[in-house]
């Protein structure tokens, strides 16, 4: 049993402002995880799980988590591989999502890598446009730059730019374009790589947790009527966690069918039932799916 003093509690690093903070903060309640976000904006503990949340620059997460002062980190994939960190990174999140892509001015013409050849590229992330430079043996200068790096062409400081892009429009009202796309990039779970047993096993339950809000994110529960003699092949479209469960109408002829659709083919299988004759479909979100 866990005991409620000396027992060890799982440390955990989330951005303390900016695009992640909020998302963060979201799942953990999400997985039933209340955080008294006090006075003290360093840290703050958890009421109902052995938790305690460091709020961070996202810059500096995945040192924390190599040095262990934190044991987990909530962080993006982008931020973890420019750092170079002794980490693992153990679950993507679902939020956060952008590319890191190469863009040049919207008048010149780009086929391959090759046009960035003795050009200049101004990037907050040298790391990883050096690495795709040398996949694609193409020599370039890498001009490193900490902000508003979208300005960089206009102002005739590089020839282009390697940034986050997730609307584009950044891109486009700097008379921009976007050619290369070097990472698709999400909010991940990064893990020290010595935890001991006793945080393994929290960290364990709160990837179980998080595995449950994703998968239930992901899938919808879905209830339709079906006229009977169109059961068999109503049924034949829907998966179901185990099997639709089907139950009868107080109209004869007529039965409920409920089932559970995954996002992906969501309107695709809508489609079909309702070509096969299914009526009344309702469509429900899922808020814990527990497999
Ligand atoms: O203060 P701190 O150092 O913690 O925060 P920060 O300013 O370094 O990071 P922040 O909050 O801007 O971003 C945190 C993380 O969010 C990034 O590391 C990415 O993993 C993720 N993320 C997702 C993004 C974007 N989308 C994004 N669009 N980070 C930045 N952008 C910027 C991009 O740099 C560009 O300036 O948004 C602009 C482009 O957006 P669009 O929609 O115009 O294409
Ligand atoms: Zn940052």
């Amino acid at each position: 049993m866990e005991q409620v003093t000396n027992s060890p509690k799982l440390k955990l690093a989330i951005q303390k402002s900016g695009r992640l903070h909020e998302d963060s903060i979201k799942l953990l309640k999400e997985c039933g995880i209340d955080i008294s976000n006090g006075v003290n904006k360093l840290k703050a503990d958890a009421s109902n799980f052995p938790l305690e949340v460091y709020f961070l620059r996202d810059d500096d997460i995945p040192q924390y988590v190599e040095d262990a002062v934190a044991d987990i980190g909530f962080v993006g994939e982008n931020v973890v591989y420019e750092k170079k960190k002794k980490v693992d990174v153990v679950e993507k999140l679902g939020f956060g999502k952008c590319r890191l892509s190469i863009a040049i001015r919207k008048n010149e013409t780009y086929s391959e890598a090759s046009f960035l050849s003795g050009k200049r590229i101004a990037t907050s992330y040298p790391v990883i446009v050096e690495h795709f430079l040398k996949e694609k043996g193409v020599s370039a200068e890498i001009h490193e730059i900490s902000g508003s790096v979208e300005i960089a062409p206009g102002i005739g400081l590089a020839d282009a730019i390697c940034d986050l892009v997730s609307s584009g429009s950044t891109l486009f009202m700097n008379g921009l374009k976007e050619v290369e796309t070097i990472l698709q990039s999400q909010a991940v779970l990064i893990r020290n790589q010595s935890l001991t047993a006793d945080k393994q096993q929290l960290l364990n339950r709160l990837l179980f947790r998080i595995q449950s809000v994703k998968k239930a994110k992901n899938n919808k529960y879905i209830l339709l009527n079906a006229p009977n003699d169109k059961l068999d092949q109503i049924i034949g479209l829907l998966p179901g966690m185990k099997s639709p469960t089907v139950l009868p109408l107080a109209d004869k002829g007529w039965s409920s069918v409920h089932s559970v659709l995954n996002e992906n083919d969501f309107w695709n299988i809508i489609e079909q039932l309702k070509a096969a004759g299914a009526q009344g479909i309702l469509v429900v979100p899922i808020e814990k799916m527990i497999v």
